[in-house]
């Protein structure tokens, strides 16, 4: 998966708080710019998952934007993803690639300075890093970094970074000011738009 993939981020939030419906808010949203989608989903049980994770993975190769599943490397091979995401208490990343083999693009969510020293750089991909603000959409998000520690953060990163928490077009732009990064990841402000598209347009337009 090429870096540019990154750039702009959607995390897909429950289906109840997507505008459009699932499916149709990722349409909408890779119309407006969206270039990469992480199925994630907090509670729900493993057959509507795979229903859900199999639907989007056709809009999304549709499009031609990669696919990613949160936390669950079997989901993610079972459907024929591009790639998992994993958090702090998830698989291990080495045991994951384990897993994958070389075909799937590994993430890996940090949230402070121990975090990101620790990455496994032979395992993983990328990194995702947050809550940059705070958010209402993760029940259980660390405490928000703020600008100075995304700053830092990024800065210490020793791979691709994607800023994650809170983020909204002029806190994209901000972000980009303030240390590198690869792209921004955005649950709310595009899912619960009621214009997905102008939403991610209002994004890439803060990136630019
Ligand atoms: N990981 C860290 S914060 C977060 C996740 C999945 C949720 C971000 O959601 P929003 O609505 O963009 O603040």
């Amino acid at each position: 998966m090429k870096p540019e993939c990154l750039r702009l981020y959607l995390v897909t939030d429950a289906p109840e708080r997507c505008s459009l419906g699932l499916a149709e808010t990722v349409r909408r949203a890779i119309a407006g710019g969206v270039t990469l989608v992480q199925y994630r989903r907090e509670r729900a049980d493993a057959a509507t998952m795979l229903r859900e994770a199999a639907e989007l993975r056709a809009v999304t190769h549709a499009a031609g934007v990669p696919f990613i599943v949160n936390n669950d490397v079997r989901l993610a091979l079972q459907v024929g993803a591009d790639g998992v995401h994993l958090g702090q208490s998830d698989m291990p990343v080495a045991e994951a690639r384990k897993l994958a083999g070389q075909g799937l693009v590994i993430g890996i969510s940090v949230s402070n300075e121990r975090e990101m020293l620790a990455v496994d750089t032979h395992a993983a991909d990328y990194v995702g890093c947050g809550p940059v603000f705070p958010t209402a959409t993760k029940s259980d998000a660390a405490p928000a970094v703020g600008v100075e520690g995304w700053a830092h953060l990024s800065r210490i990163c020793p791979l691709p970074i994607v800023a994650i928490g809170g983020i909204t077009a002029s806190r994209a732009r901000e972000l980009r000011a303030a240390g590198p990064c690869s792209g921004v990841a955005v649950v709310s402000a595009i899912c619960g738009a009621p214009d997905p598209a102008a939403a991610a347009r209002e994004i890439v337009v803060a990136l630019t």
